[in-house]
């Protein structure tokens, strides 16, 4: 029976063993998905407690449901926690998703057919940037920047140009496969030069701005957006950081223009995460991600890896596949195999379709809770070559799944 839901076997049998063996697929493999982490069980319980017996249209103090009291309490708990960890000047913790969250700003300071400029989904951006099959691709005019094809990281002088040209009224930075830092200044003196409001989506990279290990786009951006479960480690949901000017639009935007009922559980448990993440075993923990990401990253690049921008700053890195003549979609297939999940990834000038790609990408977000350290992840880049070059042995294959559980049974989950 499942660790969190101990109830649900006595009324649905069927569910009941589905959640096990999710608790069984999340302690016994290695997780490389550079967006998950493991939310802590205190976070968990919160999320699945009473606080979603409730409708709480509306925000503290203006509910338009009786009975809010301490519903307002709870928000008002994460909103003034979140203001602390990120030194915002006004926050909204009501969105669902990291895409709602950018939703809200688009449609609050936009109007449909104005122009956004954002990274190119298949150089690392976001499919709420801007992407033709996204809802930003349908009701916004979209200039895409791109990655330099020599350094393959952003260059401003060209960013600078296509802003030029196209004037547009938001620019977008922030992304979801980029290993290098984002220079936010940078951005901002670009956004002021052409008049554009500049929103910065810091969704993967939210917990290192909070330990200071990326530089805060709190000082530069009109908006901040972030989800709240990525390497921030709490609950699945959005978050919206913005200037004070902007507070009342964006209020409204969210509610009630594009949300209904806040999921006030979710809340409450963002709440729990932004008292976790003041501690100062959250700062190391930062630390560790970081110094995991560069250690994996080397130890690929000495096993004859080729990574986009040849390493990483961050928590994440993109191995380039194409010389070794497998696709990103096999990598993700052959690893998830042995137990080793990794996320199919675009590279930069990618000639694959987004399906089947020529890379992967790699995090340690996830491996680092579980309380990894260097010497994993030297032992992690070996096995992800040796299964890569050995596709078809499936000895090798079998040596290297019994390992993989054995080190997750040795950094045990959920204790
Ligand atoms: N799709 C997520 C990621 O994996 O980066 C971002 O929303």
């Amino acid at each position: 029976m499942s660790i969190i839901l101990k109830n649900v076997n006595e009324v649905d049998s069927e569910v009941s063993e589905i959640l096990d063996l999710e608790e069984k697929r999340q302690k016994f493999k290695i997780n490389l998905i550079a967006s998950e982490n493991y939310a802590s069980t205190a976070v968990m319980e919160t999320q699945g407690s009473l606080m979603t017996n409730k409708y709480a249209e509306g925000y503290p103090g203006k509910r338009y449901y009786g009975g809010c009291e301490y519903h307002d309490m709870v928000e008002n708990l994460a909103i003034e926690r979140a203001k602390k960890l990120f030194g915002a000047e006004h926050v909204n913790v009501q969105p669902h998703s990291g895409t709602q969250a950018n939703m809200a700003i688009y449609f609050a300071m936009l109007d449909v057919g104005d122009t956004i400029m954002s990274m190119n989904l298949s150089h690392g951006g976001h499919l709420s940037h801007g992407s033709p099959v996204n809802f930003t691709g349908k009701y916004f005019d979209i200039v895409s920047y791109e990655v330099d094809k020599e350094t393959q990281t952003l260059n401003f002088d060209t960013l600078r140009d296509l802003a030029l040209k196209h004037q547009p009224k938001l620019i977008i930075a922030g992304a979801s496969a980029y290993p290098r830092e984002i220079d936010f200044a940078a951005f901002r003196e670009i956004a002021d030069e052409v008049g554009a409001y500049f929103l910065a989506d810091i969704a993967h990279i939210a917990g290192l701005v909070i330990a200071g290990l990326h530089k805060s786009p709190i000082p530069y951006a009109d908006f901040v957006t972030t989800t709240t479960h990525k390497t921030l480690r709490g609950p699945r949901g959005g978050m919206i950081m913005c200037k004070k000017e902007y507070a009342e639009k964006v209020n409204r935007m969210v509610f009630p223009g594009i949300q209904g009922g806040p999921l006030m559980h979710a809340i409450a448990a963002k709440a729990v995460a932004f008292k976790e993440a003041m501690s100062d075993n959250f700062m190391k923990y930062q630390k560790q991600i970081v110094i995991n990401a560069k250690t994996l990253a080397n130890e690929l690049m000495i096993n004859g890896f080729d990574l986009v921008s040849g390493g990483t700053d961050n928590h994440l890195m993109l191995a380039d596949l194409i010389k070794t003549g497998i696709t990103g979609k096999e990598a993700e297939e052959t690893l998830g195999n042995v137990g080793i999940i990794v996320s199919r990834s675009t590279i930069p000038f990618e000639t694959r379709s987004p399906f089947v790609t020529s890379g992967i990408r790699l995090g340690t977000p996830a491996v680092t809770t579980r309380g990894m350290k260097e010497e994993e992840m030297k032992l992690i880049a070996d096995w992800v070559t040796k299964s890569l070059n050995n596709i078809e042995n499936a000895t090798i294959q079998n040596e290297i799944l019994s390992a993989v559980e054995g080190l997750c049974t040795q950094f045990p989950l959920f204790k």
